[in-house]
């Protein structure tokens, strides 16, 4: 894997940054070096008060109400802060929307683009979230989701910078998860506990932070490898990493941030370069992807491609262009799909061993470069 990761890291302003720039994004400017405002900057009590002063039309006032609580939970579960809703007077956090120019000089931008801004811990307005009425907020994953967003802006409203971390809620731009789902990362978890210590209450059932994968780390396996259009993607967990030959850096990224409609986590993928379509499959199901765009009709079950009920998930898949076969392997074996006559081949399954013998037991994922096939 040196072959993609063994390059270093330059710095420099390249097409992937550009492309998460333009995305729709937090309007408090990037410092990029750290997870925490260049002097720390907190709140010097553990008792914080908020104050929702108006409502969007977007959403009833109970949503927005649930919403908001939800957002300053996920940081009090972490950390000693406890946050009381006050309906007078001026509250630590002052919460409201507002459109364009709302009254600070830092100007909404209409639809999209900014969404929201906080000011960092201090008197007055400090502390204070501002979210742009012209978006359209939700509780789910249409529009913008008010807690996801509102969770953001209060990390800063605490201290936070934002994150370089993809995988941290810090991050500046907007990938949607479901309040279910979601979960803080260690990197959000370790700045708000640098401000303000680790919570004294234990709270049982709590999920633990999400960790993002190290690309360095000795232990790394993928989920799955493709090419894409040139590029080489690794999957891994909630992310994948991006290889484009011209570029001398890999880019680490959310898979929900590209597409937003699949699993947060696949099992396998491959590439059909003469059609021009990336396939991803995640338990029984596979989606067809073409650019950014789901195909009509997706997902499928696999079970369609002549795969038997049996199989419950695919470890890899691996199209070869020159054969136009792919290859999906499940435990010890493997089977061939003919894309050209749309049929699984007669000979399907095969061991895998019987056809690559040395490769150990079970496959992560499988792809092909320059002619040849590689499994991990
Ligand atoms: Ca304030
Ligand atoms: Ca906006
Ligand atoms: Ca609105
Ligand atoms: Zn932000
Ligand atoms: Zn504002």
């Amino acid at each position: 894997m040196q072959e993609f990761f063994g390059l270093r890291v330059t710095g420099n302003l390249d097409l992937a940054t550009m492309e998460v720039m333009e995305k729709p994004r937090c309007g408090v400017p990037d410092v990029a070096e750290y997870n925490l405002f260049p002097r720390k900057i907190k709140w010097k009590k553990n008792n914080i008060t908020y104050r929702i002063t108006n409502y969007t039309p977007d959403l009833q006032s109970v949503d927005v109400d649930t919403a908001i609580w939800k957002a300053f939970m996920i940081w009090s579960e972490v950390t000693p802060l406890k946050f009381a809703r006050i309906h007078e007077g001026e509250a630590d956090i002052m919460i409201s929307f507002g459109t364009g120019e709302h009254g600070d000089s830092y100007p909404f931008d209409g639809a999209d683009g900014l969404l929201a801004h906080a000011f960092p811990p201090a008197a007055g307005i400090g502390g204070d979230t501002h979210f742009d009425e012209d978006e359209t907020w939700t509780m789910g994953s249409n529009g913008y989701n008010l807690f996801l967003v509102a969770a953001h802006e209060f990390g800063h409203a605490l201290g936070l910078a934002h994150s370089r971390d993809p995988g941290a809620l810090m991050y500046p731009t907007y990938t949607y998860t479901s309040m279910d789902e979601f979960r803080l990362s260690w990197d959000d978890v370790k700045g708000i506990q640098a401000l303000y210590g680790a919570s004294k209450q234990i709270i049982t059932n709590r999920k633990p932070p999400q960790r993002t994968p190290k690309k360095c780390s000795r232990k790394l396996s993928f989920d799955a490898v493709v090419s894409l259009r040139g590029e080489m993607l690794f999957f891994k967990d909630r992310f994948f990493w991006r290889r484009h030959p011209t570029m001398p850096e890999v880019e680490l990224t959310l898979i929900r941030s590209f597409w937003p409609k699949l699993p947060a986590r696949i099992d396998a993928a491959y590439e059909n370069q003469a059609r021009d379509f990336l396939v991803v499959i995640k338990r029984n199901k596979y989606w067809a992807i073409n650019g950014y765009d789901i195909m009509p009709g997706y997902p499928k079950y696999i079970y369609r491609l002549g795969i038997p009920k049996s199989v419950r998930k695919i470890d890899a898949a691996v199209h070869i262009a020159v054969t136009s076969k792919t290859l999906f392997f499940a435990g010890d074996q493997y089977w061939s799909y003919d894309e050209r006559k749309r049929v699984m081949d007669e000979d399907s399954p095969r061991l895998i061993a019987d056809d690559w013998p040395g490769i150990p037991g079970r496959v992560d994922a499988a792809f092909a470069q320059h002619g040849k096939f590689k499994s991990k």
